[in-house]
């Protein structure tokens, strides 16, 4: 058995990861987590108290850290500030957790030789346009656009030169945009399942030409674990299911699912910088590894996550007024 220690447990993926870990191996999960507005510990509630610990504190803490990277087997690196909107708000956390709190946790790993794997993101890589037959490969240049896609491509450089210059047994894994349970009221999807649960329109930005390229969580997670488990030492692998679709699209299929007229949701201002279009080329996970999505059919995901939302509405709505709030008042 293994001890796991998982930063940013209490999160969306984080947590999807924690409950795909405990289902589906023996190791031991320590989760740490500083439950910033993101995190929520009832995320985390009906998993046998036995294979779960729970820690509250920040990445960035090195002194507090260090033990729990001592103690563990390995690290699986979700932490971080994770939505591009606030990062064009105030970028400031953005630097701290991604980077610096990255930094010490890759320090402890090199101080004790703990095997290390980075949870990154596609947006690394910038954009591609609408028309480009091409998707995102291991070897595209980094390209980031926001604060916040900056500071995940800082961080995944110093996990790459942590490997070369001190030889830190690390992997890192770029994925797709996710959706699934628990995923905060503040993302696209979440969003505006629970703006219709609630009444209000959803809200498309600019025109919603912009195409995003959707995985569950689940399977993300478990291509998560697979490279933990078999993938080459120093190596990224990027993760996706073949999932393009643009927001106007995903919008109209939420509104079509809860039974609303296709046309009942408002165009809003656009976000600054808008990336318009990701698209991920996962051969290599699935060629190496052997990684397969297990969702492969986006609408009915999509329903099973409606599903969720619409029976889960006390684990949504402590969050959304604050969030709504937050987007009036950016004209969004
Ligand atoms: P999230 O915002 O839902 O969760 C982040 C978690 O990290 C929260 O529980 C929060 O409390 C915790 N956290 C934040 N700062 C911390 C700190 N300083 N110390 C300890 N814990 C801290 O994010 P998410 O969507 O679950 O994303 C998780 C990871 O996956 C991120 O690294 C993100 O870049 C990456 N990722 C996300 C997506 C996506 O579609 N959401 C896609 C690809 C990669
Ligand atoms: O209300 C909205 N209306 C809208 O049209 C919101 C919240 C978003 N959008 C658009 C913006 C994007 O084109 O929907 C798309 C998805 O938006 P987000 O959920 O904010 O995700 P995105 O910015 O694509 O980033 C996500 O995927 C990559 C995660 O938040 C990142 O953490 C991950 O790295």
């Amino acid at each position: 058995m293994a001890r796991l220690l998982v930063t940013g447990g209490a999160g969306f993926i984080g947590s999807n990861f924690v409950h795909h870990v405990i289902n589906h191996t023996d190791h031991h999960v320590t989760v740490l987590d500083k439950l910033t507005y993101a995190g929520n510990r009832a995320s985390l509630v009906g998993l046998p108290q036995s294979r779960l610990t729970f820690i509250e504190g920040d990445v960035a803490d090195s002194l507090s850290t260090d033990d729990l990277v001592a103690d563990a087997d390995a690290v699986v690196h979700f932490a971080a500030e994770s939505h591009n909107d606030n990062s064009l708000n105030d970028p400031s956390p953005f630097l701290q957790t991604n980077i610096v709190g990255s930094f010490a946790l890759l320090e402890a790993a090199r101080r004790h030789r703990t095997r290390f794997h980075h949870v990154s993101t596609d947006e690394v890589y910038g954009d591609l346009a609408l028309e480009d037959p091409m998707r995102f490969t291991e070897s595209t240049p980094y390209n980031p656009s926001s604060p916040y896609s900056s500071t995940k491509a800082a961080s995944d450089l110093l996990v790459r030169a942590w490997v070369r210059s001190f030889g830190v047994a690390a992997t890192i894994s770029n994925c797709s945009n996710n959706y699934g349970p628990y995923q905060h009221v503040e993302k696209f999807i979440p969003r505006q399942i629970t703006n219709v649960l609630r009444g209000i329109r959803p809200k498309l930005y600019g025109e919603g030409r912009n195409v995003r390229d959707w995985i569950h969580a689940d399977d993300h997670s478990a291509a998560v674990l697979m490279i933990l488990e078999k993938g080459r030492l120093g190596d990224t692998y990027l993760i996706g299911a073949d999932g393009e679709k643009d927001n106007k699209s995903v919008v109209e299929l939420i509104l079509h699912l809860m039974g609303q007229p296709a046309d009942a949701y408002d165009h809003v201002k656009d976000r600054v910088g808008h990336d318009l279009r990701y698209a991920i080329d996962s051969s290599k996970l699935r060629d190496e590894l052997g990684w397969q999505p297990i969702y492969r059919d986006f609408e009915s995901g999509l329903a099973a996550t409606i599903d969720w939302y619409r029976n889960h509405e006390d684990w949504w709505s402590p969050s959304k007024h604050a969030t709504e709030a937050l987007y009036a008042q950016y004209g969004q």
